[in-house]
């Protein structure tokens, strides 16, 4: 271990604990939130803080005056036994939420809330969508400019000019218009969940939705929560290859830095997460956008490498549903083929607490092979559960489930620890933005797309009664071949997805069965043992976040027969692995803490005490802890220029009893090794966020072509990413770029650009 435990760790408190306890612990929670507070209205700094003798050269915060809640508390370790019946536990940093006398599963899951999708953008948006950024001038608001008057700056966002235009623009003339808005929550007055009642657990669409956890908690207040379109649930977006999307993402936010409940940061930048696409419209974490302000995302929806493979486009492998039962075949490699997405804020060292603001929706993508059509037998047709009354996009029984766990204060309002640089837990679980509900089911297999949206929690799940389901896909990508008879899922990182098919045909109606977290969690720096499910369910746990929290309620047989395509038994294949060119280089980046910043930019270098950061080769070879140094946060810092259209072998090394995930934007990866071993099979596919887990390292190969400009690499537990393991890498794809490319600097009178604080050696 590099650190003591020094008290930070996972210190879970007992509604029952001592009075003295819950009263320190709730002092201390508040003192905590005024720095926090400061922190993210921009009043203090994160230097500020160690100058004020209030962290330790780790980073973390020390045990004075109140503030931490932990002074007089027994630590646990990550790796301390469950039960022992001592520890009915709360999580980190805040006293426990209050549930009000509620029951779990007393409310009905919501399915996410389907996107319109509109036709003819060119004439749909106003202003029309253009290829570079549009900088037609308007008034600022002087609260964005510390109360100047008068100034005037862009409508739109996005870095002007050339190496910011929508690459593609004219070859993939947006066909769909999307225009979502980031605002604080109200009540939803339009909810589309895409399916007919009985499929969304008897919840009628007309009836308003509150921003609620559960409908006998709280209101949420519109500074705690900030979702796309401000409304419950969660968003999704239904795409499909070969149709252009033009996302228009308006900041709805208030101009008022301090209107924030405590916590987030009211500029946005929005990642579609793992998209192939130019990196104008990746959401880099420096291109962040303004309250008033909109960011037009182009999205083209192609297959990677459409530039040089199918490039006639003649293999219907490689394709999407035409909307009439057909196949609209389109260039690329089939075996690229993606499916399940999701888009998130990814602001500058605010992105974790963005995104736990519930800034964050699904994105579904359907292909030639993937259609969300189960009845539709062309022999390209994979036939996974979804339904078959539309051509393609049913999601009958193909469910998006967003995880997240959350905390919220004694009036439940949603409160964040942002100062729990380790990683902050949550003590109580949600689904949908819903506080553990149930959902109904008919007996039949479903499809459940499972992402991990949390900050620093990870899960691993299991349903109550030990059945089987099968593993299809991992994060966007199927698999090559089903993983069946899975008892578990292995650990689901934050940011990864694991979609599974579980086949309630063995159950009769009235029956349930709970889909349960068997990951406990006792620091936000790694996960602690995977428990059983009998330990898990039997409240043995010490973590407030294990255990039971969805119920499945079986209907009966389902109205029409299944249809879709059995993954009970066999392993069945889905999509190969494509074929990878040779490796032309190598590199290596170590994850580690005591990271250091060598620029001091005030914009665009993270100018904390970070406790996290990445080191490679060009920065001393390895982490500081075996020599070398880790750098923190940097985004005018360009780490790495994979070469254009090339292969590289990356080396992704953890350690020192951390776990971190790791998201390489824009390009998927396939796991050559884990420590040395292949990888599972529920691994073998391509990925997007790889668990190093604690002393792992972890061999992948990518190859980096079709687009190119600034991307980013950097854990996703998001705590870590903002405290400040993230770095930037490259892609020259030539004209228009420049190399390097300057650094954008974004104002609201305008981005304006610089040179590039730093290009490593050898980068
Ligand atoms: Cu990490």
């Amino acid at each position: 271990m590099g650190r003591k435990n020094d008290g930070q760790d996972g210190i879970w408190l007992s509604p029952n604990a001592d009075r003295r306890r819950l009263r320190d612990a709730e002092n201390a929670r508040r003192n905590r939130a005024e720095i926090t507070k400061a922190l993210s209205h921009g009043q203090i700094s994160r230097r500020d803080l160690v100058k004020m003798g209030l962290f330790t050269a780790g980073g973390t915060i020390v045990g004075i005056g109140g503030l931490s809640p932990f002074v007089r508390a027994q630590t646990i370790g990550s790796s301390s036994s469950f039960g022992g019946g001592s520890c009915s536990q709360i999580p980190t940093g805040l006293p426990p939420s209050p549930t009000f006398g509620v029951q779990p599963f007393t409310q009905p899951m919501p399915r996410f809330d389907v996107l319109v999708r509109n036709p003819n953008p060119f004439t749909f948006l106003n202003p029309s969508p253009t290829a570079q950024a549009n900088t037609t001038q308007q008034p600022v608001d002087p609260a964005l400019v510390g109360g100047r008057t008068g100034l005037t700056g862009p409508i739109e966002g996005r870095p002007p000019g050339a190496a910011w235009a929508h690459q593609g623009f004219a070859q993939f003339p947006p066909q769909v218009a999307v225009e979502i808005t980031t605002k604080p929550v109200t009540t939803n007055n339009s909810y589309n969940p895409g399916v007919t009642s009985d499929l969304n657990s008897g919840i009628n669409p007309a009836t308003p939705i509150p921003p609620q956890f559960h409908p006998s908690f709280p209101v949420q207040n519109a500074n705690r929560v900030w979702t796309f379109n401000g409304t419950f649930p969660p968003k999704l977006l239904q795409v499909r290859y070969g149709e252009p999307v033009l996302m228009r993402h308006h900041n709805g936010l208030t101009t008022n830095i301090t209107n924030n409940g405590g916590f987030g940061r009211f500029t946005l930048t929005t990642h579609e997460h793992n998209a192939h696409h130019g990196a104008e419209n990746d959401g880099f974490t420096g291109a962040y956008f303004w309250p008033n302000q909109f960011y037009d995302y182009h999205y083209p929806w192609v297959l990677a490498g459409f530039r040089s493979i199918n490039t006639g486009a003649t293999d219907p492998r490689a394709g999407a549903p035409d909307g009439n039962g057909g196949i609209n075949k389109v260039p690329g490699d089939w075996r690229e083929t993606m499916s399940t997405h999701w888009f998130h804020d990814h602001m500058f060292t605010f992105t974790d607490q963005n995104v736990y603001k519930c800034n964050a929706g699904m994105n579904n993508i359907y292909s030639s092979l993937d259609r969300g059509n189960e009845g539709l037998n062309d022999g390209v047709n994979l036939r996974l559960p979804s339904g078959t009354e539309k051509d393609y996009g049913n999601l009958d029984f193909d469910v998006n489930l967003m995880l997240s766990d959350k905390a919220w204060d004694q009036n439940g309002q949603l409160t964040m620890d942002t100062l729990q640089f380790d990683g902050f837990l949550g003590d109580q679980m949600t689904v949908n933005f819903a506080w553990k509900p149930f959902f109904n089911v008919y007996a039949r297999r479903y499809r459940f797309r499972i992402l991990n949206a949390s900050v620093s929690r990870f899960f691993a799940l299991a349903l109550s009664d030990n059945s089987p389901f099968t593993q299809i896909a991992n994060d966007g990508n199927l698999l090559p071949f089903t993983v069946p008879g899975l008892q578990q899922t292995d650990q689901l990182g934050i940011a990864e997805r694991y979609d599974i098919v579980i086949d309630f045909s063995r159950y009769s109606a009235g029956q349930t069965v709970d889909l349960v977290n068997l990951q406990q969690m006792a620091s936000g720096k790694l996960p602690g043992p995977i428990l059983t499910v009998g330990q898990a369910v039997g409240g043995q746990s010490c973590d407030p976040a294990v255990g039971s929290f969805l119920r499945f309620k079986v209907l009966g047989p389902p109205p029409q027969q299944d249809q879709s395509l059995n993954t009970d038994n066999a392993p069945v294949a889905l999509i190969p692995n494509p074929v990878l060119p040779t490796v032309v280089r190598q590199r290596s980046f170590v994850f580690d803490d005591r990271a250091s910043q060598d620029q001091n930019d005030p914009i665009t270098t993270y100018t904390g005490n970070g406790q996290w950061g990445i080191a490679t080769e060009n920065t001393g070879g390895t982490s500081r802890h075996r020599g070398g140094s880790a750098l923190l946060a940097d985004y005018g810092r360009i780490s790495s220029q994979p070469g254009y259209g090339t292969c590289e072998e990356w080396t992704l090394q953890g350690g020192f009893g951390w776990d971190h995930p790791i998201h390489i934007h824009f390009e998927e990866g396939q796991i050559i090794s884990r420590n040395g071993q292949a990888p599972s099979p529920a691994e073998s596919g391509r990925k997007d966020v790889y668990r190093l887990r604690p002393s792992g390292t972890v061999v992948i190969r990518m190859q980096f072509r079709d687009w190119g400009g600034m991307y980013m690499e950097h854990c996703h537990n998001t705590m870590h990413e903002d405290n400040a393991m993230l770095l930037r890498w490259d892609l020259d794809s030539g004209t228009p770029f420049l190399s390097p490319l300057p650094t954008p600097i974004s104002k609201p009178t305008g981005v304006t650009f610089q040179a590039p604080d730093e290009i490593l050696p050898n980068a």
